[in-house]
């Protein structure tokens, strides 16, 4: 019997767990804890950080997991690169859960920029009205181009106000709907969305509703990711776990 160790906090994470549990299979669905009241899951959860590779690889062999899913998000960088690490260190066999890149359609009106930094420089320039879809944590990076006006959008309240001096907070949590986002951006007049490369469906909203609109795009491109076997159906995951050798098997 398996023993799935789920690292979370996506659409494609949630489906998994939703068919681990249709299948009666073993697993625990992992939150950093970024967020106040996550989405209840099918699953035992379990919340915080593992303390670094370290912590990962002796929460894997304590805890006897048998296989290990990456299924977070494409900007989790750093969660994804101890994955690797300590899958490698435990001799647990790994899996990522990942969606493809956005690409642009006929319509869109992307410039795509390697990283959070270079979206900062790419809006030096006159005012605009800034749809900023990259959530808290890389807000003050804007701060660096105080002339617009941000309409900020966060899972949460925040504990102290964004220090842009001129935005307009919204509190909402995906996955969002194309109506919605196009009813925010002609509320707000806004000319420029700025997003992540997320891919998936629980963001793509807002690229819809900036193609209906005519709005232009800052497209933030994936940070690079350490080689690992990857799939983009939670459905692949099951048929993994019927064939990949599991932990135990190996005898470590
Ligand atoms: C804590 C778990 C599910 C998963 C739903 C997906 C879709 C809705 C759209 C916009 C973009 C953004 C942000 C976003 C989306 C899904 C998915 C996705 C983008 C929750 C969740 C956690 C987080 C963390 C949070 C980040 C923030 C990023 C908001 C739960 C709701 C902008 C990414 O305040 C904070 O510190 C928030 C931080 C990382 C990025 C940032 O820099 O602020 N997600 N989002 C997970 C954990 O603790 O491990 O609360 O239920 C999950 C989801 N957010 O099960 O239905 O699959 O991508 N999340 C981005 O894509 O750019 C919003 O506004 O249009
Ligand atoms: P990150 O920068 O790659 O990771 C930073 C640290 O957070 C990790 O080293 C780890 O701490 C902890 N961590 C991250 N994900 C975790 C998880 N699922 N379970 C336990 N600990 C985790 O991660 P992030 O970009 O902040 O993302 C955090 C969470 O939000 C992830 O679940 C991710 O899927 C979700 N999310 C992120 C984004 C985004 O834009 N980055 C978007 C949507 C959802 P230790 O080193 O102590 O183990």
């Amino acid at each position: 019997m398996p023993n799935v160790l789920l690292l979370g906090g996506t659409t494609e994470a949630s489906a998994l767990a939703r068919l681990l549990a249709a299948h009666g299979l073993p697993a625990t669905l992992s939150y950093a804890g970024r967020t106040d009241s996550p989405r209840p899951q099918p699953v035992p959860v379990r919340i915080g950080g593992f303390g670094g590779v370290a912590g990962l690889a002796a929460y894997l062999r304590e805890q006897r997991v048998t296989h290990l899913v990456d299924a977070t998000h494409p900007f989790a960088a750093t969660m994804s690169g101890h994955a690797v690490a300590a899958a490698a260190q435990a001799g647990v066999p790994l899996v990522a859960l990942t969606r493809a890149a956005w690409t642009p359609e006929a319509g869109d009106r992307w410039q795509r920029v390697p990283d959070i930094a270079a979206a900062v420089a790419a809006l030096a320039g006159p005012p605009r009205r800034i749809l900023l879809a990259l959530g808290r944590m890389h807000v003050a990076a804007f701060a660096a181009q105080p002339q617009h006006h941000y309409v900020l959008r966060f899972v949460d309240p925040p504990a102290e106000p964004p220090v842009l001096p001129r935005h307009h907070l919204v509190v909402d949590r995906g996955p969002f709907t194309p109506a919605g986002d196009q009813a925010l951006m002609t509320a707000h007049g806004i000319d420029l969305v700025v997003c992540k490369n997320a891919g998936g469906s629980g963001a793509a909203a807002k690229l819809v509703a900036a193609r209906a609109l005519g709005i232009p795009v800052l497209m933030i491109d994936r940070p690079a990711l350490p080689p690992r076997r990857e799939v983009t159906d939670p459905q692949a995951v099951l048929d993994w776990l019927a064939h990949a050798p599991s932990a135990t098997k190996r005898g470590v």
